[in-house]
């Protein structure tokens, strides 16, 4: 009974999801962690002898998480395929395939539905973009979107173990100046454009969860010496002009959404971390035009949780 389940990965995302497939209770008969090296490490409290990542190790896999690697190719490049033709679903968290249009990119709370017919790879969206989808999603089913600006405060485990490393102890060249005391508005590389690559993440993967290709997106995306829990302030512009009552209930009635409606509660990266939704604070209201503010744990609901949520959206257990 249950899933034989791989988790391509052991470091902070890979870590998360062996204690997200138990905690949310995954109907696992199998649990196999796969890096580039094997070893011994302890992973959510339990010691896991890791496997080598190579095509064998995939034999009798139902479902393969690769929990991917930002600035390079993620693992996925090299064996999700192999994986595929081995009887696995694929999962990948990295960013190699998210753009491709044979494969879905999925937030289960917005697009469920895109992961009908899939060919065995589905891609789990950037962190920032995550938390940004399940809150416009509402807006955009009951009002319309026009036009979307937000600003990004992110974590410094965005950047893996060694983001935290630099934030502790200043070591290591995760980020291009000092993070602690500091605010980076520089995340991945500058495109031609000038935006970023985390920048022109949230305005593609955005456009194509929610469906619609030519929605403005326009991001800056900033590193903040938080340690878990990415914030965004977003303003949005809606098709139509709304009441602040149907604004305050498209979010408190939304799927994934902690949204207490009162003015003087606002949620901060340290409440969210270690929590699987997204929180929803500060909301204005003037006619076609709404600001918020934004905040999940960019590990889980930006990563883990998200991934985990997909394959149980895939043999119907439950998603929330
Ligand atoms: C960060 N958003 O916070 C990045 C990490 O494409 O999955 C995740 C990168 C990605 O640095």
């Amino acid at each position: 009974d249950g899933y034989s389940v791989a988790v391509v990965g052991a470091g902070l995302v890979g870590e998360r999801l062996v204690s997200e497939l138990r905690r949310r209770r995954f109907p696992l008969r199998e649990l196999r962690v796969l890096a580039r090296s094997s070893r011994r490490a302890i992973l959510d409290g339990e010691e896991f002898e890791i496997g080598v990542a190579e095509p064998g190790a995939f034999e009798g896999v139902d479902f393969a998480f690769f929990a991917g690697t930002e600035g390079e190719k993620g693992a996925a490049v090299q064996l999700a395929r192999e994986a595929i033709d081995r009887g696995a679903t694929v999962i990948d968290n990295g960013s190699d395939f998210r753009l491709d249009p044979r494969v879905p990119l999925v937030v289960p709370e917005v697009n469920a539905g895109a992961l009908e017919g899939h060919e065995g790879l589905i891609a789990n969206p950037n962190c920032s973009t995550i938390q940004m989808v399940v809150t416009l999603a509402p807006l955009a089913r009951r009002f319309g979107l026009r036009k979307v600006v937000v600003s990004t405060y992110q974590a410094v485990s965005g950047a893996g173990r060694g983001g935290v490393e630099a934030l502790q102890s200043g070591a290591g060249e995760a980020f291009p100046k000092p993070i602690a005391g500091n605010a980076i508005p520089l995340i991945g590389s500058v495109g031609e454009d000038g935006y970023t690559s985390e920048e022109r993440k949230m305005r593609e993967e955005s456009r194509k969860i929610l469906s619609l290709p030519d929605l403005p997106v326009y991001a800056t995306a900033v590193r903040i010496p938080v340690h878990t829990g990415h914030s965004e302030s977003v303003y949005v512009e809606l098709e139509r002009e709304a009441e602040p009552g149907e604004v305050l209930s498209a979010f408190g009635e939304a799927p994934g959404i902690s949204f207490s409606g009162d003015p003087d509660d606002f949620p901060t990266p340290l409440e969210a971390a270690g929590e699987p939704g997204t929180f929803v604070g500060r909301v204005r209201v003037e006619g076609d035009r709404v600001s918020y503010w934004c905040v999940a744990d960019n590990l889980l609901k930006g990563a883990a949780t998200n991934a985990v949520q997909i394959a149980e959206t895939l043999v119907g257990a439950r998603v929330r």
